[in-house]
């Protein structure tokens, strides 16, 4: 009986350590900025600087915001060159720069909310990409989630997708709801995430491994 607790408790112990090394959770859920942008669209109105300095939000955000309830409850103004920007033609990259790499696991996405004919501005159809230079056209570090779609509105909207450690995400705008002038939005924003470590777990295995044939070697040496 107290045998079987004992090696019980050695197991789960064990497991314990081991989750350790598997998944160290920082403080998770926490809102990261862009510090920078880049537009390969011939042209643009307002600003993409616009779109990072949290202009128009109804609340600010910092490092230890939780992402999730900021990105759904916190609306962005109607937009205006002060506070967003038009990517003209509708369809383009924009590059965010996050100052290094950094683990993120979610985008979000104030679009285009002043409705009427305005929600034909807004972003429709959409792709993420990391990326460790701010270069599109030479290829990327591949895209991040699925392809994804924006509806139109006030409020944050979150995309989400696996952990992925990278300094740069290509935010390529496919099209918007119809207008043929240009895509709207008003303000982006990431997640940050970790990124489990199996390879921790695959070091221990290979050390052991190593160890058993060396001791092996040596064994068939000694016999020679
Ligand atoms: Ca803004
Ligand atoms: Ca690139």
């Amino acid at each position: 009986m107290f045998t079987n607790l004992s090696k019980s408790a050695s197991v789960l112990a064990a497991g314990a350590v081991s989750m350790t090394l598997i998944a160290p959770q920082a403080a998770s859920a926490a809102m990261i900025s862009p510090i920078n942008s880049v537009s390969t669209s011939s042209n643009t109105a307002g600003s993409l600087g616009n779109t990072i300095d949290q202009s128009g939000l109804s609340a600010n955000y910092d490092a230890t915001t939780d992402f999730d309830s900021f990105v759904t409850s916190t609306t962005h103004a109607g937009l205006n060159a002060n506070n967003a920007v038009a990517i003209i033609p509708p369809a383009g990259v924009v590059t965010y720069g996050l100052g290094g790499p950094v683990t993120i696991e979610a985008f979000a996405l104030w679009n285009e909310n002043r409705g009427g004919s305005a929600a034909s501005l807004g972003v429709q159809n959409f792709r993420l990409f990391a990326d460790n230079d701010n270069d599109f056209s030479n290829g990327n570090l591949g895209q991040l989630g699925t392809d994804f779609v924006a509806v139109t509105g006030s409020l944050g909207q979150a995309f989400n997708f696996a952990a992925t450690t990278t300094s740069f995400v290509h935010f390529q705008i496919i099209d918007n709801y119809g207008d043929p002038r240009g895509t709207t939005y008003g303000e982006v924003a990431f997640k940050t995430g970790t990124v489990p470590e199996p390879l921790t777990i695959l070091g221990a295995g290979t050390a052991v491994a190593f160890g058993a044939g060396f001791k092996r070697k040596l064994g068939k040496a000694k016999k020679k």
